[in-house]
């Protein structure tokens, strides 16, 4: 064999023998018998030669050239073969269990209105509901706030503008909707509608609460353009302030899970006669003042009062026969004195880092 090609051969013997992988031995097949590989050249050279030798280098070549390609396939059968019986030794533990995926909580609102409602279905009341987008007539008229009351302004009220929906140019739905004058549908600003709705269709005894979303044009640490409310109505012969004291200081008791100091202060709302303000003791300072009560040792919780006689007439309802009281508290200052909550905001953003405080 010529001394090049014998070279090579014992080049490329060595070589082989420390390839470890198919990506390796690809390589070294390109560095000998690819276009520019060194096995490949030297047949460029066979023209160089005289005559005579050219046949028997020729065969020669070919010899070697076969030898390699030999080598490579058997190599990379043995690769492949060690590659699969470590695929088939590799200890897979079937036994283990899988990672749980994360559960999610509920919303802390969600969970302050759960209890909210199952404290008051503890004290008999039962859930009442009114839709979002309310007729000012029930979220405003029938509750005895007049046209010209500052809550009708364009800085706390959303209006809707009634709008015919072009695919549903015959549909009743859209008819009745263009009956209504600009100003007539709102966001409601309140979940007080819920009590004209009740009364319009039932008779007393009443006894409800209608927790929902609210909107109003807000937006500060306390406000938000969408809070929640809950509302509480009891109607019946006889009903006296008294029943919606004694029922705010059970219903505090149970709420917060000790006795806390309470107080009404006395206020104004169109639609009762005599209105008050709900506050708690702080639950935090104890009443001696901190930065969630703003130093006064009482945080308010909501409005309340015996309802007006003209939102009993307005719901047909005889004034003269029942008398009720009704509240309207915030929940969602409720869930923020409760969890000590700088900013309401915190409450809508859905920052995971926040909402993973409330198991
Ligand atoms: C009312 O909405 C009356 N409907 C409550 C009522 C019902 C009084 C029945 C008498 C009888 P007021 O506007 O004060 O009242 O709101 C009640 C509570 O809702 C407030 O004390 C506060 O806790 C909460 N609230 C009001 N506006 C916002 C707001 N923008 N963001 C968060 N909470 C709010």
């Amino acid at each position: 064999m010529p001394a090049r090609l014998a070279t090579q051969l014992a080049a490329f013997q060595e070589a082989l023998a420390r390839v470890d992988s198919e990506a390796a031995l690809y390589e070294l097949q390109v560095a000998y018998l690819g276009k520019k590989g060194t096995v490949t050249q030297l047949r460029g050279e066979m023209g160089k030669l005289p005559p005579e030798e050219r046949k028997g280098f020729g065969a020669e070549w070919n010899r070697v050239r076969n030898a390699i390609e030999a080598a490579l396939e058997e190599r990379r059968a043995y690769l492949k073969e060690q590659a699969r019986r470590l695929d088939l030794a590799r200890v897979e533990d079937l036994t283990l269990p899988p990672l749980r995926p994360p559960a999610g909580t509920l919303h802390p609102l969600s969970q302050t209105r759960r209890r909210l409602s199952e404290s008051f279905q503890r004290l008999g009341f039962s859930l009442a509901v009114g839709p979002h987008v309310e007729h000012s007539k029930y979220n405003f008229d029938d509750l005895n706030v007049p046209k010209d009351h500052p809550a009708r302004d364009m800085a706390d009220t959303f209006f809707i503008r009634p709008h015919r929906h072009p695919g549903f140019d015959d549909h009743t739905d859209n008819d009745a909707a263009m009956r209504l004058r600009a100003g007539e549908l709102v966001l409601r600003t309140h979940t007080s509608p819920v009590q004209v709705r009740t009364m319009l269709t039932q008779k007393p005894p009443i006894r409800i609460v209608a927790l929902g979303t609210t909107f109003r044009c807000d937006d500060d640490a306390t406000h938000s353009p969408m809070f929640h409310q809950i509302e509480g109505l009891y109607v019946d012969r006889g009903v006296t302030m008294a029943d919606l004291k004694a029922t705010l200081m059970d219903f505090t008791r149970d709420f917060y899970g000790r006795r806390l100091d309470v107080r009404f202060r006395p206020s104004f709302f169109p639609f009762v006669e005599p209105g008050a303000e709900f506050d708690i003791g702080c639950p935090f300072c104890g009443g001696d003042g901190c930065n969630l009560c703003k130093r006064t040792g009482y945080i308010e919780i909501g409005g309340c009062g015996m309802v007006h006689p003209a939102v009993f007439e307005a719901c047909g309802i005889d004034p003269e026969v029942y008398t009720g009281w009704a509240f309207g508290f915030g929940v969602d200052r409720m869930t923020m004195s409760q969890h000590a909550v700088p900013h309401l905001r915190h409450m809508f953003e859905g920052d995971v880092r926040f909402l993973e405080q409330f198991p």
